[in-house]
């Protein structure tokens, strides 16, 4: 038939879900109804992440450490890919290379950085050879079978491999054991690589689909179920073994677990990444289209890897170019093939070095915001990184452009509008259409006139904009999430309609968040030529932040400096007549408050 688009599946019916909205924001919403939201994650999570295929020795490892730290990168994570293990054994570790793990592990920690370690589903098919994993599971009866009854060896990194038959509940418990060692030793992280499964020598490069797995189930009724049936499936339940594994581990401890394969509803365990790309301006610009809608499904913790995984080496300004997007994306991860030059954020000039460093401080002054994001996400399923049109529908539908912000631009939140040359290599000028009147340049207070504005690229600068109406709340520069910030919080204000904000705050690692220790406080804004209310609503929660006092910096005021009232005391107001940025410093609130600046003094 033509002009139909048909949906099927081998054997039987699908169920469809279809949700009409009417907003973009609420299919968002329903959708995470449906299939669960991405929980808070551990706030480290959110900063720098240092990876590799591999950082080979632990003396490697103290180089990367001393690098981040040497070249004042804040950094919160190092990632050991698959050479630390022995003969690339899942769970165990090359005792010549990494003699004291557990000593690595504090090293880091010391110095503010998490140790992610990569965890393998492929167990080595080694009887009789004293590896426990393969031990431990064979007695478990929790490897994949053939369909005479047999045991499924496939060739993955170790060689003959079995796989977890992840559709049996005990077998995800006796995967979640595995971790005991590494979560004991606090390694912070773990990563779920080749789930698709990945195996070398099978058919499609994965599992048979005719292997036969037993799901068993509370809930369900035990059946046999083809590898055709689970197949799909088959990396997201890798996830839950690791998350809810980890969780029995440590009870109190966010998991944070990165997984390649993945499935609608994935998100509750683990975050992801868009796999093995390239070093190409290409890639760079495809990743901004690939997250958004990992974003939009539900995957509100996703990345690329920074610089790109394959390829030939990056050159210093594709490299300078991906760290500058990379620092607005969710998760920000470098990470490179084994067969690469090094591609760490102080490869290459001195000028390129400067420029990543200040990208990351941006994103690290902008933790607050982000983690006010993730909380959100964490209740209604909104992604952190999000298309232009979920926050702007008609602006967008409205547009002569119809693809106004839908390829090459990404909003971080509801306020910040990102927007990258649609042509990395290229010098020449694009026009970065916005969704309204009254934003302004992030990084200069520029206000824009009218709607469009011209960029001619420069390698440092990142197009970054703000929604009149954005209340942002930032925090001193840290090298790492550990550190406790000292000075201030800051709230950013841009006057403008539908002005709000909202500061989220917690112990960054624990669930007692769940337990009432948090801090959510909404803000909002009302302007008028000369005069701005802000208003602190009640804090939600019993958390008490790390901050004292807030440093509250309207942007774009016009006239002369103002007097002030904090609930009718009155406070400092400081104008900086060149940049229009008008600063007011107030003990925290740690209520409703108002803040009244202007005439009716
Ligand atoms: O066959 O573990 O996507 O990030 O560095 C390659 C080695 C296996 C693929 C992952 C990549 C990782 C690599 N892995």
């Amino acid at each position: 038939e033509r002009n139909t688009l048909a949906f099927g599946a081998e054997d039987g019916a699908i169920d469809y879900y279809v949700i009409a909205g009417p907003a973009p924001k609420d299919v968002v919403r329903a959708y995470a109804w449906l299939t669960g939201t991405a929980p808070l994650p551990p706030r480290w999570a959110l900063g720098f992440q240092q990876s590799r295929y591999s950082y080979g020795t632990a003396a490697e490892v103290r180089r990367i450490a001393a690098g981040l730290r040497g070249h004042r990168i804040p950094a919160d994570a190092i990632y050991l890919d698959i050479g630390y293990q022995d003969r690339n054994r899942p769970f165990t570790v090359d005792r010549s290379a990494f003699p004291d793990l557990p000593g690595l592990v504090a090293e880091l920690g010391a110095q503010g950085l998490h140790l992610v370690l990569i965890t393998d589903l492929h167990i080595a098919h080694a009887p009789g050879q004293g590896y426990a994993p393969y031990d431990s599971g064979e007695a478990a009866d929790a490897f994949v079978k053939n369909p005479d009854g047999s045991e499924f060896v496939g060739k993955v990194w170790p060689g003959p491999s079995v796989f977890p038959d992840f559709s049996r509940s005990a077998v995800r418990d006796w995967w979640g054991r595995q971790y005991a060692y590494f979560a004991r030793i606090g390694v912070a992280g773990f990563w779920n690589d080749m789930n698709e499964p990945s195996v070398f020598d099978g058919p499609a490069s994965t599992l048979p689909l005719d292997l036969v797995h037993r799901i068993d189930e509370p809930g369900f009724a035990p059946r046999q179920a083809s590898h055709a049936e689970i197949h799909n499936v088959y990396g997201l339940l890798n996830s839950r073994a690791t998350y809810e594994g980890l969780l029995k581990l440590r009870p109190d401890e966010r998991p944070f677990v990165l997984t390649r394969a993945s499935y609608a509803g994935g998100q509750r365990w683990a975050a992801t990444w868009t796999g093995d790309n390239s070093s190409s301006w290409d890639q760079l610009n495809l990743a901004t289209s690939m997250l958004v809608n990992l974003g939009l499904s539900g995957f509100a913790y996703a990345g690329d890897d920074i610089g790109g995984f394959a390829g030939a080496q990056p050159s210093p300004e594709l490299l300078t170019r991906w760290f500058e997007v990379g620092a607005f994306q969710p998760i920000f991860r470098d990470h490179a093939d084994n067969a690469k030059p090094a591609q760490e954020p102080w490869v290459g000039p001195a000028r390129d070095l400067e420029i990543r460093r200040r990208y990351v401080e941006a994103r690290y002054r902008l933790l607050p915001y982000l983690y006010a994001l993730a909380d959100e996400a964490s209740r209604s399923g909104l992604p952190i990184m999000r298309p232009v049109f979920l926050e702007f529908p008609r602006a967008v539908a409205a547009s002569a452009r119809r693809n106004l912000g839908v390829r090459d631009q990404f909003m971080l939140g509801p306020d910040l509008l990102v927007a990258p040359a649609p042509t990395g290599e290229s010098p020449a000028p694009y026009t970065v259409q916005l969704p309204g009147p009254g934003w302004t340049d992030y990084w200069s207070d520029a206000r824009v006139s009218g709607d469009r504005v011209v960029e001619t690229p420069t390698l440092e600068r990142l197009p970054v904009y703000v929604r009149p109406g954005a209340i942002i709340p930032r925090q001193p520069l840290v090298q790492s999430t550990s550190q406790t910030p000292s000075g201030p919080l800051e709230i950013a204000v841009y006057p403008g309609p539908d002005c709000a904000g909202t500061l989220y705050d917690d112990d960054g690692i624990s669930l007692a968040y769940r337990r009432g220790d948090y801090l959510r406080q909404r803000l909002r804004c009302t302007a008028a030529p000369g005069a701005l209310t802000l208003d602190f609503a009640a804090r939600e929660g019993r958390h008490r932040p790390w901050w004292h006092s807030i440093e509250v910096v309207v942007h774009g005021w016009d006239g002369a400096a103002p007097q002030a009232t904090l609930d009718g005391r009155p406070v400092d107001a400081r104008l900086d007549a060149a940049t229009h940025r008008l600063t007011l410093v107030l003990p925290d609130p740690g209520g409703p408050a108002r803040l009244v600046i202007g005439p009716g003094h």
